[in-house]
């Protein structure tokens, strides 16, 4: 029987997918599922033989956002010290790269989860909204602060304000998802990238992450510096040694991801 009970677990070809599994609640983000998330992760970004985790939904609902039943009694007080969502936070510190396969409704804590992950692949069903207004609260796993750096001020603040939803078109415009397919080959889409991003040299493939996510927080001269370092560390590793080896000897490399 699976340790878990509010996700699906399986791992092949290198890849874990995470299937959210709550389809009574709408894949809502209950502390539960938020710890057997990061169980998981943590679980694929310690074995050797995984390369990306993949996360997905239902075909109704990545997740219609965090529960609201859980968080209704809080308090500001009790909110602040039961620290509720820290575990998103840690997801977020993963150097696995996160690939998100998104069909239906992706609002509040599932939109900022599927920007947590590092790829979206968004079915033409996909809503992404960040509601949260409408609860008299704000979003706050980073619905304000990634979607602003990602989408800029204006579409922001038009969905962090007034609510509203944006269709998988839209997204696709505003570069808030990488591509956008139809709901049928959603996750098949997101399995081949996952599955081609996990069989790359998985150190080159952890500093790219590193390197792309520097681009959030640092000033462009101290983060091309941090991109040239991180450059030069992979000169010592196993894989980009074969990686040019085999370029030249007009080989296939056969990458240990050491
Ligand atoms: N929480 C709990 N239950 C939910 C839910 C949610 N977010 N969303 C849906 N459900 C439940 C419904 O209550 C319903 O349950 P039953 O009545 O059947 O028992 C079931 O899922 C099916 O939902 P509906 O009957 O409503 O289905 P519809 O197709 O009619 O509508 C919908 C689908 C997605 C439009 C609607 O369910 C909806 O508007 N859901 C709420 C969406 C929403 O407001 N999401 C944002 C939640 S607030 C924090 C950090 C972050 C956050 C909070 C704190 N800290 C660091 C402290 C984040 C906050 C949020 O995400």
């Amino acid at each position: 029987m699976s340790e878990y009970s509010t996700i699906t677990t399986r791992t092949t070809h290198r890849v874990t997918t995470i299937e959210l599994n709550r389809p009574e609640a709408l894949n809502a983000l209950n502390r539960q599922l938020m710890e057997e998330v990061l169980s998981a992760a943590r679980a694929a970004e310690t074995d050797e033989d995984v390369g990306a985790v993949l996360l997905t939904g239902s075909a109704k609902a990545f997740a219609a956002g965090a529960d609201i039943t859980e968080m209704a009694a809080h308090s500001s007080t009790s909110v602040r010290q039961a620290d509720i969502f820290s575990g998103w936070d840690q997801l977020a510190q993963l150097r696995i790269p996160i690939v998100a396969a998104v069909r239906g409704y992706a609002l509040g804590g599932g939109c900022e989860l599927a920007m947590i992950a590092d790829v979206i692949i968004a079915g033409e069903s996909a809503q992404f909204g960040q509601p949260e207004i409408t609860l008299g609260i704000i979003p706050g796993i980073g619905g304000t602060q990634r979607l602003a750096r990602t989408v800029g001020k204006a579409t922001a603040m038009d969905m962090v304000l007034t609510g509203r939803r944006i269709t998988a078109a839209e997204a696709e415009t505003m570069g808030l998802v990488s591509r956008v397919v139809a709901d049928d080959d959603v996750v098949t889409t997101a399995t081949d990238v996952a599955e081609q991003i996990a069989h790359h040299p998985g150190q080159a493939v952890r500093l790219g992450k590193e390197a792309v996510l520097a681009a959030f927080n640092t000033p462009l001269e101290q983060g091309l510096h941090y991109e040239r370092r991180l450059f030069e560390t992979l000169f010592d590793t196993e894989d980009q040694a074969e990686g040019m080896a085999a370029f030249t000897q007009k080989r296939r490399a056969e990458f240990r991801h050491r």
